[in-house]
């Protein structure tokens, strides 16, 4: 392969959020991350696995199989110790009554009801964050990055989306919603999956960092 070939890849996501936090942390020359809108993919892709990795792979395998080009996948979630792992897979769905994702606000004030009455010091959680790499020629690499942290007892901050603002990471002494977007991507789940993803591609395209990070 030629040192200055562009490699497009294309995240495998509906939600803009994790695209903007891929996009930011993923600093590698001549690998270019396309978006699912830049696509115009208005589809629906069922989300029907049982772990974080078979939903990333299967989002990752259904994009790759669409437009031909290698599809990058992000499944990630929220485990509360306390809930015995809940919401985990179900993170994006957690209040929702069918198969429809509810808000992030409806899934925050569902967490906090659950955990009404907890003591601070069993409310410890886990955010795990699986990325799937799949390339038309039916290679697949999977990733997976966690963040320990807690859920705190009313929301706090107004930045970043989901669980952010209860999940409370005790080294900076702040919730993720608390954090600036450096912050949160220097720390967070996403950002320990996309280390191991980065050195894969490091291995297979021959690029390098673009020291942003
Ligand atoms: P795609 O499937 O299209 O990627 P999604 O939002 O439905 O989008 P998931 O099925 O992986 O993605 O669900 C992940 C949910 O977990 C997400 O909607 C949030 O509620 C939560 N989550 C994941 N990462 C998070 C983060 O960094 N901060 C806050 N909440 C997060």
């Amino acid at each position: 392969m030629e040192n200055n070939e562009i490699i497009e890849i294309i995240a495998a996501t509906k939600n803009a959020h994790k695209v903007k936090e891929l996009g930011e942390m993923l600093n590698l020359d001549r690998i270019k991350l396309k978006s699912l809108s830049d696509m115009d993919f208005s589809g629906e892709i069922e989300e029907n696995g049982s772990t974080f990795e078979e939903n990333a792979l299967i989002k990752a395998e259904t994009v790759c199989k669409l437009y031909g080009k290698p599809s990058l996948a992000d499944d990630s979630g929220l485990c509360v110790d306390f809930l015995s792992g809940a919401p985990g897979i179900y993170s994006a769905r957690y209040a929702s009554v069918g198969n429809e994702n509810a808000t992030d606000k409806d899934n925050v004030n569902k967490l906090l009801y659950e955990l009404k009455g907890v003591p601070e010091k069993d409310r410890t959680a886990k955010f795990v964050c699986v990325l799937a790499l799949v390339f038309p020629d039916g290679r697949k690499i999977t990733v997976k990055g966690e963040c320990n942290g807690s859920i705190t007892f009313d929301e706090r901050g107004f930045d970043g989306f989901g669980y952010d603002p209860v999940f409370y990471y005790p080294p900076l002494c702040k919730t993720f919603a608390e954090m600036s977007e450096g912050e949160k991507n220097s720390v967070s789940h996403r950002k320990n999956a996309v280390d191991l993803l980065k050195k894969e591609l490091i291995d297979i395209f021959n690029v390098e960092t673009t020291g942003k990070d």
